[in-house]
């Protein structure tokens, strides 16, 4: 069923600051469901072949190596319109420029160091959710 899930990430800032209750309180609260989930860290080589897409950005060594620098909350979740309504539930890359209530607004840092990571697409949801999971572990 295209269109009905997407996959997130609870960023190594927002993990540190002890912020994982909180968020799966807020994306539960949305509506939600969790299909997956897991808490892990990535590789530097993970976590560049993951964001694969951002390679010639200016960003991307940054942003490589901050995801792989702590532990991270992998999860795919559920809910008509997923990708599209998370994005708004996140908020803007830029927590300044996050509507205020949003999961950026309220626990992101910095534009690079911004507490979650959404997918894009469903195309891309889908990727990331089998970057992480297998099959089986996706209920
Ligand atoms: P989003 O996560 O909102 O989809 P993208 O796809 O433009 O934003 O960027 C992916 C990730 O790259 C962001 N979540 C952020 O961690 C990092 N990033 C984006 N823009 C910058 C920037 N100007 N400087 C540092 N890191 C950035």
């Amino acid at each position: 069923m295209a269109g009905n899930r997407t996959f997130t990430m609870i960023k190594p800032d927002a993990v540190k600051a002890g912020h994982i209750g909180a968020i799966l309180e807020k994306i539960n609260g949305a509506g939600f469901r969790i299909v997956a989930m897991k808490y892990t860290k990535l590789s530097a080589e993970k976590a560049g072949e993951f964001y694969e897409v951002h390679k010639e950005r200016p960003f991307y060594g940054e942003l490589v190596e901050f995801m792989s620098s702590g532990p991270i909350v992998a999860a795919v979740l559920e809910k008509d319109n997923a990708v599209e309504d998370f994005r708004t539930l996140i908020g803007a890359t830029n927590p300044a420029e996050a509507a205020p209530g949003t999961i950026r607004a309220l626990f992101a840092t910095s534009i690079g160091e911004n507490a979650v990571h959404g997918a894009d697409s469903d195309e891309n949801a889908d990727r990331e959710a089998n970057f992480h999971f297998a099959g089986t572990e996706m209920f």
